[in-house]
């Protein structure tokens, strides 16, 4: 297990513990991606090792697939199991509506396949992911068909975004599903995510944008001194 050396890290490491708590015995769970998912993915380790029994746990990406296989969770897929009893999942910002962007990390498009279908999906943080308003911190995702990426690309520049096609040590980079992502920063924020959504999603070639909305419900925000959950 990594050791936790700042306030942030010791935050995602309570906010993991806490959410871990969660999960009883006999469930289908999600698992997030990210760093804070991983201290998740470590303290549920730890009780499967004391005994607890899930059923399995679907991932969000490859890294965290390999990362609970470590830890010896059972894996399951969504064909097996297609209606889950919770997903706790990391977030990049989360606004005071419970809305959140998502995919810094690049898993977007299956943390949303996955976040859908949970029955109830609990966010972990540290304090510095809460935000007044979306989109000043991080830059919005949108997963994109390779085809389709210039002409969204200017799609997006068009809604006034500033628009870059990821990147990882120097080359293209392309999520577990084979796509690209581009990144939209918007200079003045997100003042309206719902509509924002609906009209990326309406550009084709999009697969999915970094907006979770209407999903989340619950915060678990990790701090040195202890867990705030909100509602
Ligand atoms: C995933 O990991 C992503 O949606 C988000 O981009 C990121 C958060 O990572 P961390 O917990 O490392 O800040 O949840």
């Amino acid at each position: 297990m990594t050791s936790p050396i700042n306030p942030q890290d010791i935050g995602k490491q309570k906010a993991g513990a806490a959410a871990a708590e969660l999960i009883k015995e006999g469930m289908v769970i999600g698992l997030g991606t990210g760093s804070t998912a991983k201290r998740l993915i470590e303290a549920l380790g730890e009780r499967v090792k004391n005994g607890l029994h899930i059923v399995g746990a679907v991932p969000s990406s490859d890294e965290t697939a390999a990362y609970a296989a470590q830890y010896n969770i059972p894996i399951t897929n969504l064909d097996e199991h297609p209606e889950l009893d919770i997903y706790i999942d990391g977030a990049d910002e989360i606004d005071p509506q419970l809305r959140l962007i998502k995919g810094a990390g690049g898993a977007l498009l299956r943390e949303k396949i996955v976040a859908t279908a949970a029955k109830r999906f609990v966010v972990i943080a540290d304090p510095s992911k809460k935000v007044e308003q979306l989109g000043h911190k991080y830059p919005l995702p949108v997963e994109v068909v390779p085809l389709a990426v210039t002409p969204v690309k200017n799609r997006l520049a068009r809604l006034g975004a500033q628009v870059a096609i990821r990147e990882r040590n120097g080359q293209k980079f392309y999520t577990d599903s084979h796509n690209l992502v581009i990144d939209c920063t918007f200079p003045e924020g997100i003042t309206d995510p719902t509509a924002l959504d609906a009209t990326i999603h309406s550009i084709p070639g999009v697969i999915e944008t970094g907006l979770f909305i209407n999903l989340a419900k619950q915060i678990i925000i990790g701090k040195p001194d202890g867990v705030e959950i909100y509602p």
